[in-house]
């Protein structure tokens, strides 16, 4: 299958599109873009609920129409289609080391960065939890997500002091679920990483570098 016949559903402000978007550009692979209107709810659409019935995106379809939702699965095939530069680790220890870490940045950093958001947002209003069903916002949820999220920045500040990417001594998916995180409670939340937390500020820097990471 050519690299041309990937197709990724997504929308330019989700952060769980930017997650794939990244690892995309990081590995040098090519997949046309569709654009997903969540403004306009185009996610509720026939449409587009034939392609991914929990009515979220990213999703990622290849050439024989195989249609892939959820980021860890879409990395997970990409990951094994496209051997080349390795984000989920290249041996059997990397490869547990980059999945536990980039488990552990989603559940403590990147999960209650969403739920603030999303508790929060006028905009969301009944739809605090994305997918097929709508619930209403729990304002108390708002203020432990963002405790949840200076936890998070003073635990990975204290985690990278001692290491040079977050899963150990290699850059992986890790480090992509972290900077998006980052980026989104900075910009969704005005939580940007303390100036005390020397080590996550070195971090950052380094990972911004990466011409991948504007994607
Ligand atoms: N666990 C899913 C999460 C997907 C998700 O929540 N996507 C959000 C955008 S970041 C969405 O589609 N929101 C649509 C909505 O709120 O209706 C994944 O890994 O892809």
């Amino acid at each position: 299958m050519s690299k041309t016949e990937l197709k990724l559903y997504q929308s330019n402000g989700s952060p769980n599109c930017r997650r794939v978007r990244i690892y995309l550009a990081e590995k040098g692979i090519c997949a046309s873009t569709i654009p997903v209107d969540l403004a306009a709810k185009e996610q509720f659409s026939d449409a587009y609920a034939a392609i991914n019935p929990r009515r979220v995106v990213p999703t990622l379809v290849l050439g024989d129409g195989t249609a892939i939702g959820e980021v860890p699965a879409i990395w997970r095939y990409l990951e094994e289609a496209y051997p080349d530069r390795p984000l989920i680790g290249n041996t059997p220890r990397e490869k547990a080391l980059a999945t536990m870490w980039e488990r552990q940045v989603e559940l403590e950093g990147f999960n209650p960065t969403m739920e603030a958001v999303r508790n929060a947002a006028p905009v969301l209003k009944g739809r605090a939890i994305a997918g097929s069903h709508d619930y209403e916002q729990i304002p108390a949820l708002v203020e432990r997500g963002k405790r949840r999220v200076k936890d998070f920045y003073a635990d990975f500040n204290a985690r990278l002091a001692e290491v040079g990417f977050v899963a150990g001594d290699f850059f992986s998916i890790a480090d992509i679920t972290a900077m998006v995180t980052v980026d989104f409670a900075t910009k969704a939340l005005s939580l940007p990483i303390p100036n005390d937390h020397m080590a996550l500020r070195r971090w950052y820097e380094l990972i911004s570098s990466r011409p991948g990471i504007a994607a």
